[in-house]
């Protein structure tokens, strides 16, 4: 059995909020949002996290950031404004390895480090 909770998530075994798939990307809810809108954005080829996209297949990345913009739209805050965000490694406190990007938005975010 796969051991990756993401993998599970999108291979349905255990449920979420879908908000968005299409056949290389699943979208959904963070089940401890930080902000109005929170939704997690993940290929379903696995891939623990940004080192990683050397094994990713053609385009994933492309695909990946085309699909948090159809993501922005379903949530309509496209035009308000969103973050994207992906942590990688320990210093980050990725805690999930398997590569994801945040959306946050749907009210004002609060202050950037960058
Ligand atoms: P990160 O810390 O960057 O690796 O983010 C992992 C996110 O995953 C964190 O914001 C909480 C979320 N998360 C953890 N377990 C689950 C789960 O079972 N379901 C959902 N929807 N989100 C989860």
């Amino acid at each position: 059995m796969n051991e990756c909770l993401f993998c599970r998530i999108a291979g349905g075994d255990i449920p979420a909020e879908t908000v968005y798939e299409n056949a290389q990307v699943l979208a959904f809810r963070d089940i401890s949002p930080q902000a109005k809108s929170h939704v997690l954005i993940i290929p379903k080829q696995h891939l623990e996290g940004l080192n990683d996209l050397a094994g990713a297949k053609d385009d994933m990345l492309a695909d990946l950031l085309r699909a948090a913009h159809e993501v922005a739209k379903v949530l309509q805050i496209d035009q308000t404004g969103y973050r994207l965000v992906s942590n990688c490694g320990k210093d980050a406190k990725q805690s999930v390895l398997h590569l994801h990007f945040h959306m946050l938005g749907g009210e004002a975010l609060s202050e950037r480090m960058v």
